[in-house]
């Protein structure tokens, strides 16, 4: 039933400006499960693991120090489509190109400081939850409303 979990990062500028309880009710609101979640600041070293897939972009440095530039709050969130759809709650990578109602385009004007991150397919959530948390942080649990948002 394309039940997914995701892997949802507030960033460290989100965080500083007192975003992460805004940015988990949407995702509670739409219906979706925390699985888990930890305020965490991991390093630079894990934080190139994390994006190693854009180690040649010009960017690459200046995100890996924003990145490490105070805690994260790393979450999975579950639910139907979760992947595709945390995406559209994120908003368009560029803040500038992202619709109001998004949390980019409610809270980000700059790329460098877009807020939030999500993983961008069902193999690479995988990847980063493996990276991000132990097996035995990933909670199971019925969710009371399961039937009330799912058909
Ligand atoms: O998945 P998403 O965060 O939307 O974008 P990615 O292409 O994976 O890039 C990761 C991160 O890098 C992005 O959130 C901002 C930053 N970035 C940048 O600073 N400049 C770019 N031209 C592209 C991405
Ligand atoms: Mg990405």
């Amino acid at each position: 039933s394309n039940q997914e979990q995701t892997f949802i990062a507030v960033k460290p500028d989100g965080v500083q400006r007192g975003l992460v309880g805004n940015i988990i009710s949407r995702f509670e609101n739409r219906g979706f499960k925390l699985v888990a979640m930890k305020l965490t600041q991991p390093g630079q070293a894990h934080l190139e693991k994390h994006y190693e897939d854009l180690n040649t972009k010009p960017f690459f440095a200046g995100l890996i120090k924003y990145m490490n530039s105070g805690p994260v709050c790393a979450m999975v969130w579950e639910g139907k489509d979760a992947v595709k759809t945390g995406r559209t709650i994120l908003g368009a990578t560029n803040p500038l190109a992202s619709a109001p109602g998004t949390i980019r385009g409610d809270f980000a004007l700059d790329m460098g400081r877009n807020v939030c991150h999500g993983s961008d397919s069902v193999e690479n959530a995988k990847k980063e939850i493996a990276l991000w948390f132990k097996p035995e942080e990933l909670t199971q649990w019925n969710h009371h409303s399961a039937a009330w948002v799912f058909e």
